[in-house]
């Protein structure tokens, strides 16, 4: 008895490492890596906040920001509960790849236009950065 309790924690540990393992560089969903892009530093003219959603997963707070050309936009990821990534629509101009709590991802937008972007692993997270 005390023998197969053993073999169920340690099966229960390999599979907690391994799943601990997996989450820093396979971290773009599906199973690709994912490299962060477009990523700059600078004073925020807006930030974001990525937080929990009680009737979702998650969202961004506000949904939609404005910003001048030059300015640059900072998400401040808050939800403990989620993983998030901000990744543009396109998936070239800027994505953070997925990150946890406690994590800053800014942007700098030197292009006037709309940039709508989204999460890569929760389809009902989406926001829009106007610039111009
Ligand atoms: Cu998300």
């Amino acid at each position: 008895m005390s023998v197969w309790k053993f073999a169920i924690v340690a099966a229960g540990t390999a599979l907690v490492l391994a799943g601990c393992g997996n989450s820093g560089a396979d971290n773009g969903g599906s199973g690709q890596s994912c490299t962060p892009k477009g990523g700059g530093s600078g004073t925020a003219a807006q930030v974001v906040k990525v937080v929990n959603n009680p009737s979702g997963t998650g969202k961004y707070d506000p949904q939609t920001v404005s910003v001048k050309t030059g300015d640059t936009v900072e998400w401040d990821f808050q939800d403990s509960a989620f993983s998030h990534s901000v990744t543009s629509d396109d998936n070239t101009t800027f994505d953070s790849c997925l990150q946890t709590a406690g994590a800053k991802f800014q942007v700098t937008f030197s292009t006037a236009g709309s940039f709508p972007y989204h999460c890569t692993i929760h389809a009902d997270m989406t926001g829009t950065v106007k610039v111009g």
